[in-house]
């Protein structure tokens, strides 16, 4: 284990994210809208620059100097993001748009084609819209039929439940690594065990897991793991893909267009080889490349550390947050089961009110379902708050939080109601 990020390099890793230190409203901005996307550091801004002011060109079509160093960039993108996960080859990582694109790939190239009446999507209560509606949509198509896994009153998932809901028909058990919204940490390589223990595959939906968790995709032992490169320091429209070969070699081709092919006659195709199989159409280049770039900042400084950083800030900001008896805390208060986010209500008040107060005070926060209304219906609740941390968060900027929300309490004039924990 590394040494902690300490207070110089904290201020060094501040340095790199030249949007950090301006003022919003007068006050030092206090970004704790991470699980949302995250800032960008100045390294993958100038590679995003560097690309568009020096070698601008499509990549794996052109002879010129300026195609093979744009194909070289954007295929050590590649190899940069294998390694970062420990996939066994660049070329089972497919460049996407992000988790919901790479969610849906699945869904249209394998449940469609595999999946018949009958068969079983075992989903949870935890997932974000991008890992229910495209099994919806699958469910709708094929006749297969959704399966949801409870959750224990603590937020985590019901494992004993897992058990009774895994079956012979269970085709795909299709489960995020971190909720968006409780911060529970799903034990994957336990889940992907069970699955495969029925014939089923696994899809990770890591949207909220590998930006802040270390991923090793083999000794998780998934079938497919989806992600999305802004959470993660990377650009918009960034991220990827990762599926076992002998499952994407099954697979047909979710788009048709170019680079995708190997052949076309004047009445048919082939198909390319991985991972351009998957790649129609022109690819997001810069995005990808900067992608890269931004795991090996990541890399540069430790999942591990990072990790231990935000397990201290959100430790830290439950604390704090339990100070007010008029907080409720949604998901597990052990640090070592959850992400760095935390979601709250605050007595009567509105979680957009409260949001809108924050931002006043140059707090960005979010206020909402977050993508997650199977799991709002389910706490009874329309709405949450939610502030989620990143490795260049601090504590003094916790305490600012708990300072506005202090003052928020004497403005909205809060009364003191219940602050059981979870549902
Ligand atoms: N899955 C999870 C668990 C997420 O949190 C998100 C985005 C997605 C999938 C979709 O990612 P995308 O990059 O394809 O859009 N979550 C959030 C959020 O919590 N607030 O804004 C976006």
């Amino acid at each position: 284990m590394n040494k902690p990020i300490d207070a110089v390099q904290l201020e060094e890793i501040r340095d790199d994210f030249p949007i950090l230190s301006q003022t919003v409203h007068g006050k030092p901005l206090v970004y704790f809208d991470n699980a949302a996307t995250s800032q960008k550091p100045r390294q993958v801004i100038e590679a995003l620059n560097d690309y568009y002011r020096r070698y601008n060109a499509n990549v794996h079509r052109g002879i010129h100097a300026l195609a093979e160093r744009a194909t070289r960039e954007y295929e050590l993108a590649r190899q940069r993001l294998a390694k970062f996960i420990h996939a066994p080859s660049p070329e089972t990582v497919i460049f996407t748009r992000g988790t919901t694109e790479s969610i849906n790939l699945v869904a249209y190239a394998w449940a469609r084609t595999n999946l018949k009446p009958g068969d079983e999507i075992l989903i949870s209560w935890l997932e974000h819209h991008s890992n229910i509606i495209p099994w919806y949509q699958v469910a709708a198509a094929t006749g297969a039929v959704i399966r949801r896994i409870d959750l224990t009153p603590t937020g985590e998932l019901d494992l004993e439940h897992l058990d009774t809901l895994l079956n012979v028909r269970t085709k795909l058990v299709a489960v995020t690594h971190c909720s968006n919204v409780l911060g529970t940490i799903n034990p994957i390589r336990q889940l992907a065990d069970a699955a495969h223990k029925v014939g089923a595959l696994i899809l990770v939906d890591g949207a909220q897991g590998i930006p802040h968790l270390a991923v090793d995709v083999q000794a998780l032992d998934v079938d497919y793991y989806a992600f999305s490169g802004h959470k993660m320091l990377g650009p918009t429209g960034s991220g990827a893909l990762y599926g076992k070969r002998s499952l994407l070699e099954a697979m047909p081709p979710f788009m048709g267009g170019g680079e995708m092919i190997r052949e076309v006659t004047s009445d048919g195709f082939t198909c390319n080889d991985l991972p351009y199989k998957f790649e129609a159409g022109t690819p997001n280049i810069s995005e990808s490349i900067g992608l890269g770039v931004a795991v090996e900042y990541l890399q540069n400084i430790g999942l591990d550390k990072i990790r231990q950083h935000e397990k201290e800030i959100t430790g830290y900001a439950l604390d704090r947050l339990q100070e007010l008896v008029e907080i409720k805390i949604y998901g597990p208060l052990d640090v070592e089961k959850r992400g760095g986010l935390v979601a709250f209500t605050f007595s009567d008040i509105h979680p957009h009110d409260l949001a809108t107060f924050f931002d006043q005070e140059g707090i960005a926060i979010r206020a909402g379902h977050h993508c997650a209304m199977p799991l709002h219906k389910k706490l009874g609740l329309t709405a949450t708050t939610r502030a989620s941390f990143y490795l260049y968060n601090t504590r003094d900027e916790v305490d600012a939080f708990i300072a506005a929300l202090h003052k928020a309490k004497k403005f909205f004039g809060a009364c003191s109601t219940s602050r059981a924990l979870g549902f």
